[in-house]
Parts: C-alpha cells; structure tokens; sequence
C-alpha cells in the first residue's frame, strides 16, 4: 500500500541528493533522486550509458520509532535493483516502474545508515520494456536491411537500443522513503464498488499481518460518516450516493478509514461502475467518449524522474483541453499521478511497461523473447498497485505488439494475460492490448479483447502527407472494424510538427499538417457510432533515442516538451468543447 503519514504510521523521506558513481568508477558525484541520471550529468557517459550504476546515502532512523515495523520503499528503480544495507545486500527488484519493499526492522534506530543501490539499466529480449539484442534495430542507426559497420556490433558503448520509441531514462527515478506500521498492521485493502438504482455498494476485503479486529467507517465529502462495516470483509451500502463521474462530470470522492486494533488507514473511495456492452464503454450506465491522449513522463531535468510540478500542470492541461482521460503509455505511471486522476476526474488506461515485443516479422517475439512469466508477475503487480483508483478503467496489457505476423502465437500469448487480468482485477475492469499499425484482416487478437484500440498513422509514417487517400484507407479499415462490433478507441494517431515550423500549404513537420492530418483523422471518427474515444499521439513532445526521424526527440505532441499549446492544442481543446465525452 502507498505510504502514508498519520496517527499510527510515519514516514521518513530519502529523497535528495544521493552520491553516484558508473560501477567501477572510485569517485562519488551528488545526484538528485528522484530523477534519471542520464539528464542530470554532464558526463559523456550519462546518456547512452548500458550497464550498472551505484547509488548511496547514510540515514539515521529517529529513537522514537524504535517499536515499530520499519519498511524501506522504493517506489521504482528503472529498470533493476540490487540493494545493500551496510554493505550486505538485502534484495533485488526487476523492472523499471512498480514499488517494491523491504522490512528493515532489525536495523537498530538512532544508529547511521548506509544505503547503497546497483542500479542495471540494462534492457535486452527479457525485458519489459524490451532492448534490442545485436542485429538490426527500428528505433536506432541501425537500418534494417542496409548493411552497417557489422551490424551495429562495433558500437563504442556496449548495446542497449530500446526496441520503442522513448528514451531509455533510468536510476533511482521515484520516492524512496521509509515507513513505519504497528507491529499487527493493515496489509492489504480491496475496495470494489457498484451501483444499485439510487445506492451506491462498497465490498471491502482487509488484511491484517496477525489478529485483529478490523472497521470501516465511509465518509463523505464533508467528513460525515454515511456507512460503516465491522470484520475483515463485507458489503456497505451507501444509500443515494453521490457518484464518481469524470469531467466535466463531478468525481466525487468518499472516504474509507479503515482501522485495525492497533493501525489505520484512509483511502479514496469513488463510487463508479464500468461496463463494456455491445459497442459502448458504460461509466456508470452512460456511454462514455474517451477525449485524451497518450503521454509520457518525460521532462528535461528529471527525465523520468516523479515531478509533482509536472503532474499537476499535464492534469490541468488536460482540464484545458476539454480531456477527460489519459493512457499511462507505456508503463504504470507514479501512483501520485492516479491520486490526481481520482481527485480530477480524468479516467485512465492503466498500461504495462510491455513494448518492443514486435520486430516486423523479422523474428517472432513469442518464441525468441522471454517474456511471459514475467509479464504475468508485472500485471499481478500492477492490479494489486492500482486496484483500488476509481479513475482506472481499463487496464493495457502491452503497446504494439505483433499480432500480424504469428497471429495464433500472438493470440495465445494476450489472451492468457487477458484472462488472468480478469482474474485478478477485483473489480474486473475492461481489459485491452493497444495494437500496431498492421493488416488487421490477419489480426486476431485485437478484436478479442474487451475494447478494441488501434494506433494509426495514415497520412504520416503511411500515405506520408497525402491526408484524401489517408481518409480513403482510413475509413476502409473503421468498414472492418464496424462488423467486429466492439467499442473502438483510436489510441495514438499523430503528426510531428515541430513548434514555430508554418507553412501556407500545409506540408509534414509543420503546425499547419498537424492540424489538417488530425482534422482529417477526426472526420473519419465522427461518422462512427463503435467509436469510443480518440487519444491524439501525443499529449507533449518528449526525449528518444537519437535516430533519423527524430530531431530532438519525439514531436508529435499537442504541447512542447515545455508544456506550451502548438497550433494543434487550440483546435483539439476547440473540438473537444464541443463533444460532451460522457453523460453525467
Ligand atoms: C507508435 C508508438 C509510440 C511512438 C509513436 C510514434 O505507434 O506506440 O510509442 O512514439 O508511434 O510517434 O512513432
């Protein structure tokens, strides 16, 4: 559970400046946490540097905790931890963007720490997100097909060319904190919510380490308490309940404070349903219109690291483009930013950091890669992160993988994920794969899921700057897709522009295309009833590997990496008002 501070449980922060050195190296330099190393140093090394890096700090646990259970949080490393207390390792952590913890009860209190973390920001074919391994690369100099200095082999830094199209941004990039329980403490709460007619329903599940008498009070927005539960599980029925609606709808939040004997905890309650029936995405028994955009967390200091500032300004951002929803491509964002999105209303694509596992039939990325056990264990992680958010609606199994090219591979691969989601997730949310530009008549595992979403790129990387034959191919497809039968949400269509580029005709890179291609995306779009939402490619320009296609990185954003409006935000903010996105 995310680490809170109150009667019962405290928390000591270890953000800061932490020494780093590249692993052999004998000297320390200061380094910020959270934050990625490779934006911070000037360091020639830092930025396409493949391997392990260290980081330390010394920390004194105050006297007055000493009765209590100590917990050392981390709430990501990208990409693995190794962690030493004292110089004796305490644990390990693979994968770049959900917590993990250790009890460090033993460490006597009121004595001086030392905290070292390896960092392996290493990314090959058993990582999610996946690395390119040798050979050919699609994101990198490498060209496929045209021959190179031995294909790429005779690199000067060794290998790690991510196989997708986001910078490699690694370190110590989210809070390390430590936090304290009683010794008998809450472990886990599952809070699922429906509706009936005008009440609202709450099932809890709690969890305690040992014995203990659990009780949940439900509070409304004004602190008064509107239902309560006695026992480590049970129904609250809160009658004419305000409900959790996103904007411009109210989100309304309750509050369910849980208490055990000696422990207790408080979290947001939204009293929300999601429903997939026949072509429409119900919230609340209302069809419901996906207006967003996929993002990254991406700034030019912190690189991936947690920027309250930002989060906040990307929130209110989307208030100003008339938004309502947010995809976390292509990883599990920070859990501040699921707090925001519960408080603001705005819906989310809860999305596994699973990209790359697609090389354009040039390997099978189902039986070459290595992948499954573990992105079975990160969806385990994730649901059991992200359970409780009203604002979570769907969870994204992986981004652009091949379904194409092994189709009965890819098939079976998703949908043992599809199925263990539903599983898992207590509130059984939709679940869906964001799939490739590709020959849908071949794909198989794209309509199987609960909502279909496609990204699509006709009138850039295809039909590159002819926007009447991309419409004709466009609309082609979406014929296709009509006879599925299934919602649609059109999760990544996008042109580069870059900011201050104009022309009177409106060509590719400038401002002017940006507008007409997505002009010409959303006519195609408003024909369709199966249509469910468009999340524009992208919310703001962001960092990538270097390579031919991308000047300074990605810019295909409505916003500048600085958060300033292109062209394109005025005129999507301008459709956006007028598109009511939900019923409330
Ligand atoms: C995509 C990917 C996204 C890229 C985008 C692009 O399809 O999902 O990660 O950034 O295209 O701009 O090429």
């Amino acid at each position: 559970m995310y680490p809170v501070s109150n009667k019962d449980r405290s928390i000591i922060s270890l953000n800061g400046i932490w020494q780093f050195r590249f692993a052999g190296d004998s000297t320390w330099q200061p380094i910020s946490v959270p934050g990625s190393f490779n934006t911070q140093l000037t360091d020639p090394r830092a930025r396409y540097y493949c391997g392990i890096v260290e980081y330390q700090r010394h920390f004194t646990i105050p006297k007055i905790h000493g009765g209590e259970r100590r917990v050392l949080r981390f709430d990501a490393v990208t990409h693995d931890a190794e962690v030493f207390l004292n110089g004796s390792p305490i644990g390990t952590h693979r994968g770049g963007f959900l917590p993990f913890e250790f009890d460090i009860s033993a460490l006597p209190c009121g004595a001086e720490h030392t905290l070292m973390v390896r960092v392996n920001n290493r990314i090959d074919y058993t990582t999610l997100p996946i690395g390119i391994e040798g050979g050919t690369a699609f994101f990198g100099s490498d060209n496929p097909g045209v021959p190179s200095v031995e294909n790429g082999k005779k690199r000067l830094h060794a290998y790690n060319l991510p196989n997708f199209d986001f910078f490699n941004f690694a370190g110590i990039t989210r809070a390390v904190r430590i936090y304290t329980t009683p010794q008998v403490y809450i472990k886990d709460i599952t809070l699922t919510t429906d509706l009936d007619g005008e009440d609202g329903i709450i099932d809890y599940v709690v969890e305690t380490s040992g014995d203990a008498a659990v009780h949940i009070a439900i509070c409304d927005g004004e602190g008064e308490l509107v239902g309560e539960g006695s026992g480590k599980c049970g129904t609250i029925r809160i009658a004419h309940a305000h409900l959790w609606y996103p904007r411009p709808g109210t989100p309304y939040l309750y509050t369910a404070h849980v208490t055990s004997d000696e422990d207790t905890y408080a979290l947001p309650v939204g009293i929300r349903s999601i429903e997939v029936a026949g072509n429409q995405f119900l919230i609340n028994g209302k069809p419901f219109y996906f207006k967003g955009a996929g993002r990254h967390e991406d700034s030019p200091f912190r690189g991936r690291g947690t920027d309250g500032c930002l989060n906040v300004k990307d929130i209110d951002l989307l208030h100003w483009l008339n938004a309502n929803s947010l995809r976390t491509s292509h990883y599990p964002y920070a859990e501040e930013m699921y707090a925001l999105c519960d408080r603001e209303g705005i819906v989310v694509i809860d999305e596994l950091p699973a990209v790359g596992l697609n090389f354009h039939g040039t390997k099978n990325p189902y039986t070459e890669l290595d992948t499954a056990s573990y992105h079975a264990e990160l969806l385990a992680q994730l649901i059991r992160r992200d359970k409780n958010h009203p604002s979570v609606v769907m969870w994204s199994l992986g981004n652009e993988p091949d379904t194409e090219n092994y189709p009965e591979d890819a098939y079976a691969y998703w949908r043992a994920l599809y199925d263990l989601a539903h599983r898992l997730d207590p509130q059984d949310r939709p679940v869906t794969v964001v799939c490739c530009q590709n020959n849908y008549t071949k794909d198989i595992t794209a309509p199987s899921m609960d909502v279909v979403c496609i990204n699509r790129y006709y009138g850039w990387y295809n039909l590159a700057g002819v926007l009447e034959v991309a419409q004709i191919a466009f609309n082609e497809e979406l014929e296709f897709w009509q006879e599925i039968d299934k919602p649609l949400i059109l999760a990544e269509y996008g042109a580069d522009a870059l900011p201050g580029l104009h022309a009177i005709n409106a060509e590719m890179f400038s401002e002017e295309y940006q507008v007409a291609y997505l002009k010409a995306m959303n006519a195609c779009l408003d024909q369709r009833e199966f249509v469910v939402g468009e999340h524009p490619w992208v919310f703001a320009d962001f960092d990538t590997q270097q390579g031919p296609m991308r000047p300074g990185g990605n810019h295909k954003g409505l916003f500048t990496r600085d958060r300033c409006p292109k062209m394109a935000a005025h005129m999507i903010r301008d459709r956006w008002a007028t598109i009511e996105g939900q019923a409330h």
